[in-house]
């Protein structure tokens, strides 16, 4: 039996499915007690370090934790959970840690984008019971925009370079804990999880020592999704937007099994977005709560959900805030949610005054989630201009001429799937959703989607120059080629694609066939 500390934020669903996969059962705890007579404890650790040190605290939580620490019983500590370890952070200054390892924790100086999301390696410090059967050079999924800074390099089991080296992972006796996420790091991090949860298993160094990582450029497969005339949930795809095909939805497979498949395949995140969540719908029936809770099972990937994230009030009359919506998606099994329309109508409404009102629902899913945890879905389109100086917003100039002739253009933001054009651009909506806590960017484009011509290389550029946070390319993806050019081409930290996956025209793992050994992927 493990037991399993849940606070309340973030996504422990994946922590207990990878759990029970490996025949294990799990009990949450309730009460102190619970913690005192754990066999092992398992920490999961999601969201932002005061508001998990505010919840410890008041549930008397951090007493019993530091009793069973201090005792040396096995612990498995994730995420935040290594965080929690340490002193304090400068994420809460004024919220003391757990003060189990000197040191504290401290936010990425680094001119790379932060957060520090996706795959990345480790270089092996100390031999451990959780190496047991890995080669040494696999990728583990990384999302934190803080690490922790150790007094003294003896409990530092791991360290992992991004801009610097930073301590990875920690193991001081039987008290283990990782930056990464073993629960979202495919058959890697299963088999670290299963070394833990087996008793005996021996401290060995792994074959292959590496001095040096990398983080991957992500691939990402998305599935758009919604309910076809007959009343199934689909993948649909469109064409610019448009899902219909002679009248009827495109029906290109279901959303479960697709993302099975695409797991298996390699994909490194998948991502769902509900395409009709700008229309009202009661939480209570929303299918997509179920479609993650069944891709979660044997799904071990990061998974984001978008499409409806925004206040809404149902058909009775029950008001309920984008926190909540996102809460019941994270307890879901959804590692980040994104926020489309929403964005648009938060950013207009900030840059009338100029101020920061804390209740946006980029604010607010951050502030407990953390900024890694809120994406932000662009869909621009292209509008040509011949006379930059006429016009209010990111204008730039483009190598692809418009249809009389114009050689600039701005990039207008939509909402509500594409019908609806509003006064803003995408440069800056990026830029002041990143000033509100935003932790990524998932940069659609309209006129490319569908269209298989390829990423829009001037917008991605323009937006990536504008933002210190990583940018998803997304919209146009026809081959393997336009993968390595994105990446070649622009700063952007990973590209989606639907279409031709979907289609099977072009396999994940032939995109990452084209992409080794000329960009670092994970394999
Ligand atoms: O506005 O917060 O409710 O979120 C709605 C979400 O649904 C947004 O993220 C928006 O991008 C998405 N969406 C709305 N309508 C559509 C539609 O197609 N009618 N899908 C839609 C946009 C997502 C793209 C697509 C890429 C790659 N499609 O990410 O997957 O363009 O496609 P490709 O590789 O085939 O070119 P809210």
């Amino acid at each position: 039996m493990i037991t399993l500390l849940d606070y309340g934020a973030g996504n422990v669903r994946s922590v207990i499915n990878a759990i029970e996969t490996l025949g294990e059962k799990v009990h949450i705890v309730k009460s102190k007690n619970d913690i005192l007579s754990a066999e092992k404890l398992v920490f999961p650790g999601v969201g932002a370090f005061g508001n998990m040190m505010e919840i410890l605290n008041r549930k008397n939580f951090v007493e019993p934790l530091l009793a069973y620490l201090e005792a040396d019983r096995p612990f498995l500590g994730i995420c935040l959970g290594l965080q929690a370890l340490f002193e304090r952070s400068e994420e809460a200054p004024d919220m003391p840690g757990l003060g189990f390892i000197p040191g504290y924790v401290q936010r990425f100086a680094t001119d790379l984008s932060v957060p520090h999301i996706g795959w990345n390696g480790l270089n092996i410090k100390q031999p451990s019971r959780l190496f047991a059967g890995l080669e040494g050079d696999e990728k583990f999924y990384f999302v934190h925009s803080y690490h922790v800074t150790p007094q003294s390099d003896d409990a530092v089991l791991t360290t992992t370079d991004y801009g610097y080296g930073f301590v990875s992972a920690i193991q001081k006796g039987n008290v283990i804990a990782t930056q990464f996420h073993p629960e979202k790091s495919g058959k890697s991090g299963l088999s670290l999880f299963k070394n833990f949860l087996k008793s005996g298993t021996k401290k060995v160094m792994p074959p292959r020592i590496s001095t040096e990582t990398h983080l991957a450029k992500r691939i990402i497969a998305c599935l758009d999704v919604r309910t076809n005339d007959r009343g199934d949930l689909v993948v649909t795809k469109g064409d610019q937007y448009d899902v219909r095909e002679n009248g009827d939805v495109r029906n290109l497979g279901m959303p479960v099994d697709l993302a099975r498949r695409y797991y298996q395949e390699g994909a490194d995140e998948i991502t769902f977005l509900n395409i009709t969540g700008f229309r009202d719908f009661p939480l209570e029936d929303m299918p997509m709560l179920e479609v993650l809770r069944q891709t979660s099972e044997n799904v071990f990937v990061p998974l984001t959900i978008g499409g409806g994230i925004r206040d809404y009030t149902d058909k009775d009359g029950r008001t309920y805030s984008a926190l909540e919506v996102a809460a019941k998606y994270f307890r879901s099994g959804a590692d980040k949610i994104s926020i489309g329309s929403d964005a648009v109508l938060v950013v207009e409404a900030h840059l009338k005054t100029g101020l920061k009102t804390g209740k946006s629902a980029i604010e607010e899913i951050a502030r407990v989630y953390g900024n890694q945890a809120v994406v932000i879905s662009i869909d621009p389109r292209r509008v040509y201009v011949d006379k930059p100086e006429k016009i209010q917003h990111r204008v730039i100039k483009t190598d692809n001429p418009g249809p009389n002739g114009e050689s600039y253009c701005w990039y207008q933001c939509t909402i509500k799937g594409g019908r609806e054009g509003r006064d803003l651009d995408a440069v800056t909506l990026a830029q002041v959703c990143e000033k509100l806590g935003a932790g990524e960017i998932l940069l659609n484009c309209i006129d490319r989607d569908g269209t298989g011509q390829g990423f829009d290389l001037e917008l991605i550029n323009a937006v990536k120059e504008a933002v210190s946070i990583p940018v998803i390319a997304s919209s146009g993806a026809g081959c393997a080629e336009h993968f390595l050019e994105v990446f070649k081409k622009t700063g952007a930290e990973s590209a989606l694609a639907a279409g031709i996956f979907h289609r099977e025209e072009v396999p994940i793992g032939q995109v990452k066939s084209e992409l080794k050994g000329k960009v670092e992927v994970r394999v």
